[in-house]
């Protein structure tokens, strides 16, 4: 008899023990305060490569303008990934993701080309 009793009230503590662990929103949302600014320091846009420099880890680019950041311009971005220089030429039309990284440098962390336009 004790051994039922014993094991109903473990039963019942389970059972409201378990909405109380449920506190799990709470978790999910110092998770995600931790971390607020994650997308506010990357960027996509498009634009042409004007220059190449692979040995000083940098491709100049005229990009399109970027709303709430930057005016179209003529600008270099670093590349830390030398894969990513692959395939790469002058006056390709690209589209790439960049972040801003220490002392205002931008880097680019993804980069593929458009596929060519027929002329205009
Ligand atoms: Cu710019």
């Amino acid at each position: 008899m004790d051994a039922i009793i014993t094991s109903l009230a473990f039963a019942f503590l389970t059972l409201f023990a378990s909405p109380a662990e449920a506190g799990s929103p709470f978790e999910l949302g110092s998770i995600r305060s931790a971390n607020p600014m994650s997308d506010a320091n990357e960027w996509e846009t498009e634009g042409i490569i004007r220059r190449i420099e692979k040995e000083r880890s940098m491709i100049t680019i005229t990009h399109e303008e970027i709303p709430g950041y930057m005016r179209k311009m003529t600008m270099p971005f670093w590349i830390e990934d030398p894969k990513l220089f692959e395939g790469l030429e002058v006056d390709d039309e690209v589209s790439f993701r960049f972040r801003r990284g220490d002392k205002g440098k931008h880097f680019i962390i993804r980069i593929s080309k458009k596929p060519k336009r027929s002329s205009k």
